[in-house]
């Protein structure tokens, strides 16, 4: 057993987030050392080389050990309930995330998006404003880049941060410029003991002490409890308001078209955004209300959306291979993110068209309820893959469904049902790990076995 220190900090996990923290605590010449529960996490030889003076312990976490420490710096790949770590803050050992480390070391103001959703798209977005606006921008955080290695360059005018509901369990310092939840829908129940509402609670930290909110008008759930001081920007598909960005009609030469609008003002025709489908529009509303709030010039952000063309894996279009289109959208790896894809593309779909869904994968635990409507609606067939592809095929008894072992064998199965004007579309509503390294293998292998038809 180790003698209590009061300075002394642990890092648990050896992911990108554990070594960004070990970077700036050994920088700071802070007395630590870094936990990690697998037996062999890919970073170790590179971590050791560099930090040979670090301890590194690694497999079952010691509680005496944690309980020891005057700090538990935690990635968020590891929930905060397991028992070592809970004994730990029991004995009052503070628990903290990166997300804390870093804003303890900036000045700068900070844009807080989280969301089940289109939280990478809607980041990215913001983040080609900010840019298009004339600003030095960091953009990171879940979306790849650990917040922690923006430290090694000069301070920026602003950061633009995705947060998982993970990086928001451990965060308690964040006091966001502008700070959002896009929307709300089932995932990660596996980690949140299959409560939707402690997901929910973890997401709705990200307004701790914030400045300024935008609330997705169309989902309740998305809507904080703030004080009336705090400002509140909402948006929606529907009537715009002078707190509000909205949509409206404007006739020109005779025909109708539809336009972004602020306080009934229109500001961009809806068709010039490039992505198709309305959650699209909805990112593009998203955005811009989280740029108005951050003070971002509005020209500069209608620019951004017009010059947006998307996220790799984000129903990204792929090809069009016999008048089929193919969109590869391998980052919906939750139940919410797949009735998004298929509402977004089945509004353009011609009217005796069709979406082939290739689904399945790891669903975490969630329950695949919500996509039998949508299925029924806009799908002609399920091509399911993967741990939960019975699962699926029976919350849809009516919709014809093939099974496949491979991605390319699901993309070949599609692409003999697909007919003229129809959509194939991967937009799995699982996780990847029981097939594929990761949702960017999972969605490269579509891309090349559509390539290869
Ligand atoms: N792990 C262990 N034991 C440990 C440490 C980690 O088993 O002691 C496992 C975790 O369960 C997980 C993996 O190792 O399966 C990686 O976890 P980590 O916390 O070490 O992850 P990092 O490499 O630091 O990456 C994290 C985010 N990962 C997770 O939240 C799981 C990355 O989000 C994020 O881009 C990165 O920090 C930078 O901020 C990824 C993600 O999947 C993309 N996020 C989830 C999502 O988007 O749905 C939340």
């Amino acid at each position: 057993m180790l003698i209590a220190s009061d300075q002394l900090k642990i890092v648990i996990g050896l992911g990108v987030t554990g070594v960004s923290c070990a970077k700036l605590l050994a920088a700071k010449g802070a007395r630590f050392m870094v936990l990690d529960t697998r037996e062999r996490p890919a970073n170790l030889a590179s971590f050791e080389r560099d930090y040979p003076d670090v301890k590194v312990i690694l497999g079952p976490l010691d509680q005496q050990l944690l309980a020891s420490a005057t700090e538990l710096i935690l990635s968020p790949g590891i929930a905060k309930n397991d028992p070592a770590i809970a004994y730990a803050v029991a004995q009052g050992v503070k628990l903290v995330g990166d997300i804390d480390l870093f804003c303890r070391e900036i000045n700068a103001p900070i844009i807080a998006i989280t969301g089940s959703n289109a939280k990478s798209s809607v980041t990215t977005l913001v983040g080609e404003m900010a840019v298009a606006a004339g600003l030095d921008v960091g953009v990171g955080g879940n979306i790849g880049l650990p917040v922690l290695d923006f430290l090694s360059q000069p301070e920026k005018d602003i950061y633009i941060l995705e947060l998982s509901s993970f990086q928001l369990e451990t965060t308690h310092e964040l006091r966001a410029a502008v700070a959002t939840v896009l929307n709300l829908t089932p995932d990660h129940l596996d980690r949140y003991d299959q409560d939707f509402q402690q997901y929910h609670q973890a997401k709705h930290r990200i307004f701790k002490g914030c400045k300024t909110v935008v609330v997705n008008l169309e989902d309740a759930l998305t809507q904080p409890l703030v004080a009336s001081e705090v400002k509140v920007m909402g948006y929606r598909l529907g009537v715009s308001d002078f707190s509000v960005f909205g949509l409206m009609k404007v006739v020109e030469q005779g025909v109708q078209r539809e336009y972004i609008a602020l306080a009934k003002q229109p500001l961009l025709a809806t068709d010039k955004i490039k992505l198709p489908g309305r959650h699209n529009i909805m990112n593009a509303l998203a955005a811009l209300a989280i740029g108005h709030q951050a003070g971002f010039e509005m020209s500069a952000m209608l620019g951004a959306i017009e010059n947006f063309k998307g996220l790799a894996h984000r129903c990204q279009w792929v090809e069009n291979k016999h008048g089929v289109n193919y969109f590869n959208d391998s980052k919906g790896t939750n139940v919410g993110a797949t009735v998004a894809a298929l509402e977004g593309l089945g509004a353009t779909l011609a009217i005796d068209k069709k979406i082939i869904l290739i689904a399945g994968g790891d669903g975490k635990g969630a329950d695949f309820d919500a996509l039998a409507a949508p299925v029924k609606r806009l799908v002609k067939t399920l091509v399911l893959i993967g741990t939960d592809a019975q699962r699926i095929a029976s919350i849809a008894p009516t919709t014809n469904a093939v099974f496949a072992q491979s991605m390319s064998g699901a993309v070949q199965q599609a692409a003999k049902l697909a007919e003229q004007g129809d959509i194939v579309l991967l937009s799995p509503a699982c996780a990847s790990f029981d097939m594929f390294a990761n949702y960017g293998e999972r969605g490269e292998l579509f891309c090349a076995a559509v390539e290869a038809l």
